[in-house]
């Protein structure tokens, strides 16, 4: 999955593509390099953002999604609202990823309605207060319970089981340490069944890691690291910025993960 904010205040790509044109020819770019899916944004969720108006949100995403799903670009939608879901989704959109898990009343009924896809994100309380001291007894364990009682919610609804994908959402309300304790136990959360998304890049963890302020860009290595361990954990999809980068290392992860399995199996 590719990421295209177009938002003036991105962590990592804010302002970039605020103009339609420099977003759609991101997203075709990404869909040449090979994403199989383009997740096109216009609110960012990073700790203490503005939250944005339904109109404006639309106004920014809309002509993106239009224009990449006529191309045959397959797109997601990153948003908590409903009312920016389906015009996303009257656009061409066929998934909706929503960090909230469908905390929108409006929509489980909506992607149920429409048959797309779900993807539903952990998160600790809302970007305005997820990172004011996150705490859990068990990290793992409390994410997962989650997810699943949101998948429920989902299929409740009569969105198609198959169509549900599950995200322990890196840096949503978690400290260095729950996020590190949730990329090494994505086995534990792929082993529900659902398949799970893992959405690491360039996020502020990796500064925190190394103790070196890093601009974006230059975190993708450790993006690359932690991305391949979760596939190699079980994840089934990464959410990144650079597509390149990030499918190269997922077919090699992927390439490894086979081999050893076919190995086993004589
Ligand atoms: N992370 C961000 C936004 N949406 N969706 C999913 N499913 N998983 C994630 O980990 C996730 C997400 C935050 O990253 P980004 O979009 O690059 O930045 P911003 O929120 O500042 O726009």
């Amino acid at each position: 999955m590719g990421i295209v904010n177009v938002t003036p205040d991105s962590f990592s790509d804010g302002g970039r593509f605020l103009a339609h044109d420099a977003a759609i020819a991101h997203g075709l770019a990404m869909a040449a390099a090979g994403a199989d899916l383009v997740d096109v944004g216009g609110e960012s969720t990073r700790p203490g953002a503005a939250e944005v108006p339904v109109a404006e949100e639309v106004g920014r995403v809309v002509p993106v999604v239009a224009a990449l799903a006529s191309e045959g670009v397959a797109v997601s939608i990153d948003t908590s609202k409903a009312a920016v879901a389906e015009a996303a989704l009257d656009a061409g959109a066929v998934v909706v990823n929503d960090v909230t898990a469908l905390g929108d009343p409006a929509m489980a009924p909506l992607a149920a309605d429409r048959g797309a896809g779900v993807v539903l994100m952990h998160m600790l309380g809302t970007p305005r207060t997820m990172q004011r001291e996150p705490r859990y007894d068990d990290v793992v364990a409390e994410v997962r319970e989650y997810l699943l009682a949101r998948a429920a919610v989902a299929e409740a609804a009569g969105i198609d089981p198959s169509a549900v994908c599950l995200d322990p959402g890196i840096g949503f309300g978690k400290t260095l340490e729950h996020n590190l304790a949730l990329l090494a136990g994505i086995g534990g959360l792929a082993s529900a069944g659902y398949p799970v998304l893992v959405g690491a890049s360039r996020k502020s963890w990796i500064t925190l890691l190394l103790g070196e302020d890093l601009d974006p860009a230059d975190r993708d290595p450790v993006t690359v690291a932690a991305h391949t361990l979760a596939i190699a954990g079980g994840a089934a999809a990464i959410r990144v910025h650079d597509v390149v980068m990030g499918l190269r290392s997922a077919r090699t992860a992927d390439a490894i993960v086979r081999a050893s399995t076919k190995g086993r199996s004589g």
